[in-house]
């Protein structure tokens, strides 16, 4: 019997294979309170508000966005491990644990992708724990103080470093 003939072309590699890859905006613990307290620290945009500016930003550079939050090291981990395959770049705001964890240190050095660290605050105009960055190391850029601005800036620079790998 005569086989049907397959739809797929085999010369016209899949839609699938050639799909731009994201941006992954990850967000550490607490972040999901922004906008309830502390405006005078962190602003008064809410993180939802905060992942539709961004998501609108990197559309502007033909960017697609997975904007996340998580309280737990261990998801973020697993977020930044998934990233590494299907993201084009990272923007990180790892909250509290950017000052404790050399987990989030590890899998930021095993990305192998640009990531831009981004805080709201300036952790350096702050406590002294804050001033110790586990991320800043294995970041290839580092913006703070900016409150939400930060996360729009980072988007223009991180679409700027990745014109830069395609050049
Ligand atoms: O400034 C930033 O973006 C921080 O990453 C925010 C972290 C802080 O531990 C870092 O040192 C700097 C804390 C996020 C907590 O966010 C809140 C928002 C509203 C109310 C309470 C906490």
């Amino acid at each position: 019997m005569a086989q049907k003939p397959s739809r797929k072309s085999p010369t016209r590699p899949s839609r699938a294979r050639h799909r731009t890859l994201a941006v992954y905006v990850l967000n550490g613990p607490n972040l999901n309170l922004l906008g309830v307290r502390e405006p005078e620290v962190y602003g008064r945009m809410t993180l939802a508000e905060i992942g539709q500016a961004v998501t609108a930003r990197a559309r502007t550079h033909g960017l697609e966005v997975i904007f996340r939050q998580s309280n737990h090291e261990g998801e973020l981990i697993d977020w930044l491990q998934e990233a590494r395959t299907q993201s084009c770049g990272v923007i990180l705001n790892a909250g509290a644990l950017t000052h404790t964890s050399v987990a989030i240190y590890d899998a930021v050095r095993a990305l192998d992708r640009p990531l831009i660290e981004v805080h709201l605050s300036n952790p350096y105009a702050r406590e002294p724990f804050r001033h110790h960055s586990y991320v800043s190391p294995v970041a290839s850029g580092v913006i703070c103080g900016l409150r939400d601005t930060g996360y729009l800036l980072a988007v223009d620079a991180l679409a700027d470093l990745l014109k830069d790998q395609t050049a």
